[in-house]
């Protein structure tokens, strides 16, 4: 098992972390820094910036432990797993910081398997209790944790939700006429629509949890229909490209995102079986 500790790099913390998140990817306690990088050696710039960052965050909470699937392709990295990145922006976006626990998926540890018994990630340990399930955890986060509110009131809770079942139906698609690809269409039409009358985001000028569980799911389309089939949201759909691309643009969403080569060794046997 690896662990990280992550920190909120956003507002509430100041723009001092955030001015700091660079420097800090070199200290050892933050083996996920928000571009990516792999950890390197403590330097004592780092240490420093390590203890502010502790008087800083010690009035948010103790860091919330999550266990993440592991990086395929890159050692001590957060893998690809867009209900994982859902719950970390999250925590992000409430300023709350937490600790990674890195699963190895090719061979999940006993610890693991105790604390998700049907091996799945995310899962999230809040008041000493495991939780599971992107859903139950925002829901349990947006109670104990209400500032800032991020719920989306229910008419709009499910804009966009049926994308990503139909982005999997086309991925795994091996006959070009069988539908899937209009299927997709046509949900991402009607998003554009939506956007279009009560964006930019779902719930209009605020980012609210409906974008949180959106977004990543859209990455995950963007690369791998991008590399498996060299498609890509058409030019026609002007409001999801720019919702996309404001989304995949946010500190939140660069910090927590998986990387691409990942997302792609994710679907394989998906896109292959
Ligand atoms: N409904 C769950 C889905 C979680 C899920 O399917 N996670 C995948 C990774 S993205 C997983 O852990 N799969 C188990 C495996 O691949 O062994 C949620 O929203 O959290």
């Amino acid at each position: 098992m690896s662990t990280a500790k992550i920190h909120p790099s956003a507002s509430a913390l100041s723009t001092t972390i955030k001015h700091l998140t660079g420097t800090l990817q070199f200290s050892r306690t933050c083996t996920f820094p928000p571009n990516g990088l792999a950890h390197s050696r403590r330097t004592t710039h780092a240490l420093r910036i390590r203890r502010s960052l502790t008087v800083s965050s010690s009035s948010v909470s103790d860091p919330l432990e999550v266990c993440v699937k592991a990086s395929l392709t890159t050692p001590n990295r957060l893998g690809d797993c867009p209900f994982t990145q859902r719950v970390l922006l999250t925590l992000e976006e409430k300023h709350l910081p937490y600790d990674l626990k890195l699963v190895d998926f090719s061979k999940k540890p006993e610890w693991f398997l105790k604390v998700s018994p049907e091996g799945k990630v995310p899962v999230i340990k809040i008041d000493e209790k495991w939780i599971a399930d992107s859903d139950v955890i925002t829901q349990a986060l947006e109670e104990k944790f209400p500032n800032p509110p991020l719920g989306t009131p229910p008419e709009k809770a499910s804009v966009g939700s049926k994308i990503f079942s139909t982005f999997i139906g086309f991925l795994k698609s091996k006959d070009p006429n069988d539908g899937t690809e209009q299927a997709l269409l046509s949900e991402l039409a009607a998003f554009n629509d939506y956007l279009k009358e009560n964006g930019p985001f779902v719930d209009g000028k605020r980012v609210s949890a409906a974008d949180l569980s959106l977004g990543p799911k859209l990455y995950h389309l963007e690369i791998s229909l991008g590399h498996y089939k060299n498609w890509s949201v058409p030019d026609s759909l002007p409001c999801v490209k720019s919702y996309m691309k404001t989304i995949f643009s946010m500190d939140s969403f660069v910090k927590t995102r998986a990387l691409p080569e990942d997302v792609i060794e994710g679907w394989r046997p998906k896109v292959m079986g």
